[in-house]
């Protein structure tokens, strides 16, 4: 079955808002890499609505899960519609002990509210998995208030996500040690607030004092980001976390800056899909007697006749 006819065996139900829906079109994007384009601007002219994405990153055990879990559900209570993508997740998602009896016998994947998707990140370009993008769209188009990315912070896998991610959130836990020295390996860099995690244990503040004079030795814009001492656990501080992601949105969309980040965000799929599509070309051609010239402009000819057999 072609894509298209997969297509419309479900576009109904999912503009309808059925999970089910939602769960195939995006293995049909997964399954279809060089469609996706196509398949995500065909959803687009049934939909003009754009959501925050929100990205969650740290070393494993930092409780990203547990936080996701603890802010999801405070959105899923005022009825917001939120998806979730989990890059290789490693811990369980929670949010049944946070919402109550609301929904906690009923597995939270099928609650109205919260989706959750998980993802593979192998075998990617940037060490994000690339179809988390179009998983994203696929996810705005079904017109989730908010999207949030787990992602296991490992080097080049945590930039990544800055361009993935509209707002990129630093989960680091007071027990691990030697998170500051993150600084120097310039991935502290790239968060637009550093979360405090575990508040609640007795070596959290100290933690919390060696950060905040870390940062206030920056001498740049990173000092005046926001520091949130939070226990995901015990649910403390999660709101103003909350609160403050949405002000900073805002704020992003007033003077402009969401616009930059989207036009980043743009760039980097390009690149990655041109990438993806060259590497390809490439390893299927003969090398033969031509010249590293030659065999350059056989490539971008090879290219565009793709792109044009495509449309
Ligand atoms: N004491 C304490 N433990 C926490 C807190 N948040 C998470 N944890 C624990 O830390 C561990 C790792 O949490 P998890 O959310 O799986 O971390 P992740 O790998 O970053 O997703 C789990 O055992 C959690 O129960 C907290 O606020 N306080
Ligand atoms: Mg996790």
């Amino acid at each position: 079955m072609s894509w298209e006819q997969q297509y419309n065996l479900i576009s109904d139900d999912f503009f309808k808002g059925r999970i089910y829906a939602l769960a195939k079109m995006i293995t049909l994007v997964e399954n279809n890499p060089d469609s996706a384009w196509k398949i995500i601007e065909t959803l687009k002219k049934n939909t003009l609505r754009d959501a925050p994405t929100v990205g969650f990153t740290g070393s494993p055990g930092a409780g990203k899960s547990t936080l996701v879990s603890a802010y999801v559900s405070m959105m899923a209570a005022k009825n917001q519609k939120i998806g979730v993508i989990a890059v290789d997740p490693s811990s369980p998602f929670t949010m049944g002990a946070f919402l109550g009896d609301r929904i906690r016998m009923r597995d939270i994947s099928e609650s109205e509210n919260v989706y959750i998707r998980s993802v593979a990140s192998r075998g990617s370009v940037g060490g994000l998995c690339d179809a988390i993008y179009d998983i994203v769209d696929v996810m705005k188009a079904f017109g989730f208030d908010k999207i949030i990315i787990e992602t296991v912070g490992a080097g080049q896998s945590e930039i990544e996500i800055v361009y993935v991610a509209d707002t990129v959130l630093l989960v680091m836990s007071p027990d691990s040690g030697d998170e500051i020295q993150m600084f120097k390996a310039g991935i502290m860099e790239i968060a637009d607030g550093y979360v405090v995690n575990k508040i609640d244990l007795p070596q959290a503040n100290a933690f919390s004092v060696k950060l905040r004079n870390t940062l206030a030795l920056e001498n740049d814009v990173k000092s005046k980001r926001k520091v949130f001492e939070v226990s995901a656990s015990k649910n403390i501080g999660v709101e103003e976390l909350e609160k403050w992601i949405d002000e900073f949105y805002s704020d992003m969309s007033s003077s402009g800056e969401i616009f930059k980040r989207h036009e980043r965000r743009l760039k980097r799929r390009v690149r990655s899909n041109l990438m993806r599509v060259m590497d390809d070309i490439i390893s299927s051609q003969e090398v033969g007697k031509n010249s590293l010239r030659e065999f350059k402009s056989l490539i971008v000819k090879k290219y565009i006749q793709e792109e044009a057999c495509d449309d």
